[in-house]
């Protein structure tokens, strides 16, 4: 049932037809061509399973979601970092270039004695197995399953290990190579000219060696940073800071838990300068969409509120479904009240790619409408996103001066980073949005930082870094 695509009654048909009892075992039957025969199954179907699970197994087999594996590793860089002897303790990995899921924990330690270390930490209370203990480096398995490689170096090697332990492997092998072109030799204990140290105690102290200014970890992904880092034009990566509003968030009146005045003060208590309310529209009835009565009264309650608030604004939105036929789930002079029309696909996922564009690019049609949801509508281990071409809908949003959502949800992370860089390469602006559900899940902005900074994105590439005088006059169509 954790299979997108399928219900209650073809899971049981499943199960008693081909004996299937785990999503592998439907794996292996949708790949030997066994599935299509089944009553209400066929071959378009077996086909949509086996996409599903090809987005779901990786994540099922070891990789996991970054948020889900943040306080594990905050709490053992403490542990480290109060073991005797040990001055520095970070994460490196995927995990610091802050990539969507991670597929183990990297951590780095400083410390004269290695080996007592290495045993304290592989003597950790959470520990399960112990798969590799020396002086320089541990890997243990935790009670959940996670694998954690830990190095430990002294202080003078510090910055080449971070470098060479926060990869990519890939950018590893391009400065590799740039050293190589110098007659140097890079590697984790320091940059070596004949045999003499030259660079390794701090990560810009590396890159110097090899004529580059220091690179951001989420570029160190081998997609061109190195070539823009020697032309001294990285991007100047958008900050937390940046922002100046959150442009979707829920309240009790949708699917949110929190009361529409606690979000307000919530966002206001962040720093930001405004925060869009948009609850959901009547067609999401799972989410209890507002319908045009109750979407109404939210508009004059907004109203209200702003007449007591200073230096605050509460932009009256809504996350409108778009419908099969491309139309939007409110009427237009509803639409014109809202400071923010948020368009978003909740059904009809299942239609083909030329179809689904179609409806999206219809909605955009509206002059009223601002900024594509969830373009994707991927759930990260759970779903793949549904068929669409997304580049003809960036184009598409370009031409009419409507955006597209990066959803900060760790879920989601939707748009991607590649796709988050494709819209900054034609000059399309991204919203980074939290989709609060509660005043807690503010917080999840954060996530989107990271991924928008995987993508390129500076502060200028992001719609909402922008105050409201100036978003509403980029939001004009
Ligand atoms: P993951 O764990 O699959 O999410 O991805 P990473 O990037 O954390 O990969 P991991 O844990 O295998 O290795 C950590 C870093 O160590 C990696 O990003 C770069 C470095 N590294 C590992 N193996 C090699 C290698 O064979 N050559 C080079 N140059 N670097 C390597
Ligand atoms: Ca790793
Ligand atoms: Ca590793």
């Amino acid at each position: 049932m954790t299979v997108h695509g399928l219900g209650p009654r073809r899971a049981k048909v499943l199960h008693d037809r081909l004996g299937v009892e785990t999503v592998e075992d439907l794996a292996r039957a949708a790949a030997a061509g066994n599935v299509r025969s089944l009553p209400r199954f066929g071959e378009a179907l077996e086909k949509r399973l086996l996409d599903s699970l090809q987005a779901t197994l990786p994540a099922g087999q070891g990789r996991r979601r970054l948020d889900s594996v943040e306080e594990t590793v905050d709490e053992l860089l403490v542990f480290l970092s109060r073991l005797p002897g040990v001055t520095r303790a970070e994460a490196a990995g995927s995990y610091r270039r802050r990539c969507e899921t991670v597929g183990d924990i990297d951590l780095l330690a400083v410390a004269p004695n290695g080996q007592a270390v290495a045993d304290a930490f592989a003597a950790h209370e959470d520990t399960a197995r112990v798969l590799e203990k020396g002086s320089t480096r541990v890997t243990i398995i935790l009670r959940s399953g996670l694998q954690v490689d830990l190095r430990i170096v002294p202080e003078e090697s510090y910055g080449a290990a971070l470098v060479y332990f926060t990869g990519s492997k890939e950018h590893n092998i391009t400065l590799r190579k740039l050293g190589q072109a110098k007659g140097l030799k890079v590697n984790e204990y320091g940059v070596y000219n004949e045999g003499r140290r030259i660079a390794g105690r701090t990560e810009a102290e590396v890159y110097a060696s090899v004529d580059l200014p220091f690179i951001p970890p989420e570029l160190r992904e081998a997609r061109g940073e190195i070539e823009a880092a020697k032309a001294n034009a990285l991007p100047q990566l958008v900050t937390l800071s940046d922002l100046k509003g959150d442009l979707h968030l829920h309240t009790r009146a949708s699917d949110g838990r929190s009361r529409l005045e606690d979000m307000v003060e919530a966002a206001r208590a962040r720093g930001y300068a405004h925060a869009a309310v948009s609850d959901h529209s009547r067609h999401a009835t799972a989410a209890h969409g507002l319908t045009p009565e109750r979407l109404s009264a939210q508009l004059e309650a907004i109203d209200r509120l702003n007449d007591d608030l200073k230096d605050f604004r509460a932009l009256k939105a809504a996350e409108v479904d778009i419908l099969a036929d491309g139309s939007l789930d409110f009427p237009d002079d509803l639409l014109a009240r809202l400071d923010v029309v948020i368009g978003a696909i909740h059904s009809d996922f299942d239609l083909p790619a030329t179809v689904q564009t179609q409806r999206v690019l219809r909605a955009m049609d509206d002059p009223l409408f601002h900024i594509f949801a969830h373009p994707t509508g991927r759930l990260i281990g759970e779903r793949p996103g549904y068929q669409i071409d997304l580049d003809k809908v960036m184009k598409g949003a370009l031409d009419r001066g409507c955006f597209l959502e990066l959803n900060a949800l760790p879920s989601r992370l939707d748009l991607d980073d590649v796709h988050c860089r494709t819209a900054k390469a034609m000059g399309l602006k991204v919203a980074i949005s939290s989709d609060a559900h509660s005043t807690l899940g503010l917080a999840n902005i954060r996530y989107g930082v990271d991924q928008a900074r995987r993508g390129w994105l500076g502060s200028e590439d992001v719609l909402n870094s922008r105050s409201w005088s100036e978003l509403k006059a980029l939001l004009a169509r």
